[in-house]
């Protein structure tokens, strides 16, 4: 199977507007979305989507943010996609992402930083499996 990746456009990122910007910026550098929806993301997806931080001093407030509204949901495909995807997002912590980057861009704060990305191939499968059913691919 190709390589896929998952890419989340955050509450932030809708509220502001940023979503043809960044559909604008993949499909530009020639990448390939599989899949993509608008969703709101219960209490039940957010502690499935951010299982790995439960327990961390910043948990209750990253699912407060990514269940207080709207997101946009974004499968994509190609040749090493994972870690494209995370150079084109950037660092974490929007004041250490470079200029270029999504983050880099747009953000200034690290807990609305616009996007997610996933961190490797094996986080991506998990993701996409949270976030979409087989119907919703159009490969
Ligand atoms: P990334 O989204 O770059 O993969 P993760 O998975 O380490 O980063 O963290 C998930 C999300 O948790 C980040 N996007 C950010 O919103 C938030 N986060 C991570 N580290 C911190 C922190 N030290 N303080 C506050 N929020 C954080």
């Amino acid at each position: 199977m190709p390589e896929q990746t998952f890419l989340m456009i955050k509450p932030d990122g809708v509220k502001r507007k940023l979503v043809g910007e960044i559909i604008n910026r993949i499909e530009k550098k020639g990448l390939k979305v599989v899949a993509m929806k608008m969703l709101q993301i219960t209490e039940e997806l957010a502690e499935l989507h951010y299982y790995e931080h439960i327990g961390k001093n910043f948990y209750e407030k990253l699912i407060e943010f990514i269940t207080s509204g709207p997101v946009v949901a974004i499968v994509l495909e190609g040749d090493g996609v994972v870690e494209l995807i995370r150079n084109f997002a950037g660092k974490t912590n929007p004041k250490e992402a470079k200029y270029g980057t999504i983050r880099g861009d747009y953000a200034f704060e690290i807990t609305q930083n616009v996007i997610h990305t996933s961190d490797s191939i094996s986080s991506a499968q998990r993701e996409i499996n949270n976030f979409f059913e087989k119907a919703e691919f159009f490969i």
